[in-house]
């Protein structure tokens, strides 16, 4: 009831009178009162004057279905969203839930109280300054094929970003940066039998809103967000819905066959690492090359300092830059 009365009135020019939305929905004008009160909590400002009824004034800067749907142009992406003003991770509930959810449901949190990176790392996420969200997915393909999705990620918030009028590049194979300095991080994790997923979920964490002062101290070399490079306020939910609908265009040749060319072509062109030097992290072996190309796979091709040429599936480098590798 609270969702339909807040379509009436965002569809309504002017003032909606008490009377009509009972006649409209069948309810008593003391439950009409109940639901202007709690949109009124959840930071609505709606103008109640008698005898004229009920106008809307302001909607909240919120991340929910309701707020962001005007901006999605998605089949199933993101149709079906749950939203948390607080939460621990997106990512550990998109987990929790999956088994039972349909492909396209999106949890998302104002806020994350263990916001997580990869390999256990943290990622931070103060309140209403981000966009924190998550996606559960069921592609039915070969599990060894998921590491790539990963890209699908980094080409939608890429491109996003460039719609939003904000230049951004693809460090391969999971974080954006601006200028060199991180704004969004990607995270991708599956459950699988042998050879069937059971599902993926792809967790996506950007800095949109944060002054320069707000990234933590440990952070100020390495991070960035929206407003500090672009100097002015982030429209979050245009920016939200904006990913989910290139999400999903990118997503879906991944759900006939596997392959992901056109979202591959976007990470090859806005690269950060292609053309540089870098380092390779595994475990605690580092290998230096410079990075050639991104292959059909997803791969990034890398010439290593001995002259061979490998591909590397998944896995964590460092790009060289002015004040060594970063
Ligand atoms: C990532 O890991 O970059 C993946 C981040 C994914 C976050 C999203 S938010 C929604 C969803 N729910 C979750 O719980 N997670 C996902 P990694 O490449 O391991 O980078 C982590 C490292 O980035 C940290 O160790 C820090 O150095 C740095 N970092 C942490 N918070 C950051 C921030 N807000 N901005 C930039 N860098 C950050």
């Amino acid at each position: 009831m609270k969702k339909k009365i807040l379509e009436l009135l965002r569809e309504s020019e002017g003032f909606i009178s008490g009377e009509k939305i009972s006649e409209e929905f069948g309810v008593t004008r003391a439950a009409i009162w109940k639901n202007i009160n709690s949109l009124k909590e959840d930071g609505y400002e709606i103008e109640s004057i008698s005898r004229k009824g009920y106008r809307l004034l302001s909607s909240p800067d919120i991340l929910s279905y309701e707020e962001i749907k005007s901006y999605l142009s998605t089949q199933f992406t993101g149709r079906k969203i749950y939203y948390y003003d607080t939460i621990k991770s997106t990512n550990k509930m998109a987990k929790e839930i999956a088994h039972n959810e349909e492909e396209g449901v999106v949890i998302v949190a104002e806020e994350q109280l263990e916001g997580r990176g990869r390999l256990g790392r943290t990622w931070e996420s103060p309140k209403k300054k981000g966009i924190y969200f998550s996606i559960i997915l069921k592609p039915q393909v070969h599990p060894m094929k998921v590491s790539k999705l990963t890209l699908v990620g980094a080409a939608a918030v890429n491109l996003a970003l460039e719609e939003m009028g904000v230049t951004s590049n693809i460090k391969w194979p999971n974080d954006i940066l601006i200028k060199g300095k991180k704004v969004c991080g990607i995270l991708t994790e599956m459950s699988s039998e042998l050879n069937m997923i059971n599902y993926v979920v792809m967790g996506i964490g950007i800095n949109v809103n944060l002054d320069r002062n707000e990234i933590p101290e440990d952070l100020q070399d390495k991070a960035t967000s929206l407003k500090i490079e672009s100097k002015d306020e982030i429209n979050r939910k245009k920016l939200m819905a904006l990913i989910l609908n290139k999400f999903e265009k990118f997503y879906l040749p991944f759900k006939e066959d596997g392959e992901i060319l056109q979202a591959i072509e976007v990470c090859r062109k806005n690269s950060a690492v292609i053309g540089n030097e870098v380092q390779i992290l595994n475990g605690s072996t580092k290998k230096l090359g410079r990075a050639l190309d991104i292959n059909d796979a997803g791969e990034l091709v890398v010439e290593f300092t001995d002259g061979k040429i490998q591909s590397i599936l998944s896995g964590e480098i460092s790009i060289r830059g002015i004040n060594g590798y970063i």
